[in-house]
């Protein structure tokens, strides 16, 4: 039996994507991108997400209405940045909230920048430049049963992830291909208040069932974008989107910088060319929260945040969502 909001457009009146949901103070608090309707064919880096500000949504429980709070940082308030405010994502730590937001600097590469409030659903209060080292898009931050801070980033194409290959910024880095090893998302523990990373970033390694790193080529399982890291059962699970063949899996470890071992699929393709999930523990159930195009029309740049419950076994295992069915 499903609830009423289930697997339906949180919000109508704004277009919103790449959803990550928290529960703070016994409310569920979703951080999304927000989605602007522009006129523009899509390419491959992405120019058609041409976002520029964060409206933070709220619902007091899964069955009740998801209030838009307003708006909560926009790009013209961050000194360093040049447009496009991607993916999002948020944590709690000392009594108060960051949000961690991908941006594009002036010359047009993305850093990750920070920003703070008192309370989750903002307004947040930039810092004046982005997180020192950090590059490409999609932060997930996970604030582990220690109290410590991990970031998870990175994205392939118009993330830019590639064109750090050789250290620095170098948009003609060839994209790895066929045999070459497959880029993981990017890792580092982050300060508490969110103003550097602690440890020097690096990639996180995914392999197969024979412990061989994936490959470039395995687009059904290599990582593309979209990181997002729950714990269950004392093991860390890193889950993100295929990107090209738009699955949403997972992969398994036993500690917070990997390795992981590929586990399987939690979502097949939606509707659209991109989802990005998050998934969160709201009283004692499992949850996805991701996005499709259904309120557009399938419109790629004009996306909806929904939810679905999520059902784990006791071993971990994740039953994969057909999000139509
Ligand atoms: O929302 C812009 C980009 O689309 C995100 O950064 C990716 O994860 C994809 O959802």
């Amino acid at each position: 039996m499903r609830r009423e909001n289930e697997r339906k457009p949180l919000v109508k009146h704004i277009y919103t994507a790449d959803p990550s949901a928290h529960v703070f103070d016994g409310k569920i608090y979703i951080y999304p991108s927000h989605d602007v309707e522009r006129d523009v064919p899509d390419d491959d880096d992405g120019d058609q997400y041409m976002m520029q500000d964060y409206h933070i949504l709220s619902m007091d429980n899964l069955d009740a209405p998801c209030v838009d709070n307003g708006l909560a940082l926009s790009q013209d308030d961050v000194p360093w940045v040049g447009q496009q405010m991607w993916a999002p994502d948020a944590y709690y730590k000392n009594g108060k909230y960051y949000l961690i937001f991908p941006a594009k600097d002036k010359e047009g590469v993305f850093h990750l920048g920070a920003a703070v409030s008192d309370v989750p659903q903002g307004p947040f209060t930039p810092y004046d430049n982005y997180i020192p080292g950090s590059y490409s898009i999609d932060p997930a931050v996970l604030v582990d049963d220690d109290g410590r801070v991990y970031c998870y980033y990175g994205g392939l194409w118009g993330g830019q992830l590639e064109m750090w290959q050789t250290g620095h910024y170098d948009p003609a880095t060839p994209r790895p291909a066929g045999d070459d090893l497959a880029l993981g998302p990017m890792f580092a523990e982050l300060a508490e208040d969110a103003t550097k990373f602690l440890t020097t970033p690096k990639h996180l390694e995914i392999l197969d069932e024979n412990g061989a790193p994936l490959k470039a080529s395995d687009e059904d399982r290599r990582y593309f974008e979209g990181p997002w890291m729950h714990k269950f059962g004392g093991k860390y699970y890193l889950s993100y989107s295929t990107g090209t063949t738009h699955y949403i899996c997972y992969a398994e470890g036993d500690r917070p910088d990997g390795p992981f071992t590929y586990k399987g699929r939690i979502m097949e393709p939606v509707l659209g060319w991109t989802t990005h999930h998050s998934i969160v523990q709201i009283d004692g159930e499992w949850y996805l929260f991701y996005h499709d195009c259904e309120l557009s029309g399938g419109v790629t740049h004009e996306r909806c945040v929904k939810y679905t419950k999520l059902n784990i076994a006791a071993d971990g295992t994740i039953e994969t969502i057909h999000p139509y069915d």
